[in-house]
């Protein structure tokens, strides 16, 4: 199992090297794509294309330098290609592209759109008789997206059990607090009233992590899994600001040196 600081390392390095990309909503899912490809998934990074696996739809696709990192370090494929976020024709795109790079099992990056296609996939696999689970990452700014609601009624009423949708809580969106934009609470209360199973964690806790998702339920599950954005620096923890910005030179070191 890879470390945490390694991944964040990555994140860190990955967005400056490239000059652009998403370094709040990474690194606060970094424990939980560690423990899904570690410990949840049935996967086979030999084989991506394995018809059986279980699928990740990382609907809030900003964050794909968490999963890219993940995904490189899994084996996927080169660590060394890391560098190469948001090259043209690199494979690793701003957001994923499933066509692109081994291990992606959807595009996304255009909010809102990730549970109905995970629905979508879920319900594709049972009709196969796969075993295979459908799971789905949404941003707590992204349940602000009415699509997102439609599908969460769909699933329970279409009594789908194959897919665990995990939502990363870090309160901040774009430019400012999810509360202040639009609030969302009170959210396990929704989720139950339209048909789920709810588990809340710590999403930077791995046992508490894992605790979650072992959750038995006749009923689709959600996991709101607290965290916070731009986990582990101290100067982007909770910071808006740090959505969508770059750490120039001085600001890399410091924060690899926190890492430390
Ligand atoms: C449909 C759509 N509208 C707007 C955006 C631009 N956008 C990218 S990230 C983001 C904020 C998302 O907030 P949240 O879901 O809380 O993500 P996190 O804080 O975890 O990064 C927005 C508005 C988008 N990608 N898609």
């Amino acid at each position: 199992m890879i470390s945490s600081k390694v991944v964040r390392e990555d994140i860190l390095r990955m967005i400056h090297t490239a000059g652009s990309g998403h370094p709040g909503g990474s690194l606060s899912l970094v424990e939980i794509l560690i423990y899904l490809y570690w410990k949840e998934m049935k996967i086979d990074p030999e084989n991506p294309d394995w018809e059986d696996r279980d699928r990740l739809v990382l609907s809030k696709g900003h964050g794909a330098p968490a999963l890219y990192s993940v995904l490189a370090r899994r084996g996927y494929f080169s660590v060394d290609k890391l560098d190469s976020l948001r090259k043209l024709g690199s494979g690793l795109e701003g957001h994923p592209h499933m066509q692109s790079l081994p291990g992606l099992d959807c595009s996304t990056g255009s909010l809102g759109q990730g549970l109905g296609i995970a629905a979508g996939l879920a319900l594709g696999l049972a009709m196969k008789k796969s075993p295979a689970r459908v799971f789905c990452i949404l941003g707590d700014g992204e349940l602000q997206e009415g699509s997102i609601w439609e599908s969460a009624m769909s699933i329970p009423a279409l009594k789908q059990k194959n897919i665990i949708v995990v939502v990363d809580r870090n309160h901040v969106q774009l430019d400012d607090a999810v509360n202040k934009i639009m609030p969302v609470e009170p959210l396990a209360y929704k989720w139950r009233a339209f048909g789920w199973a709810v588990a809340e964690c710590d999403g930077h806790d791995p046992a508490d992590i894992e605790r979650a998702f072992s959750t038995k339920a006749n009923k689709p599950l959600v996991i709101i899994a607290e965290t916070v954005k731009g986990k582990g620096i101290s100067f982007m923890e909770d910071q808006a600001q740090w959505h969508g910005r770059v750490p120039d030179k001085e600001q890399l070191k410091k924060a690899l040196g926190e890492l430390k």
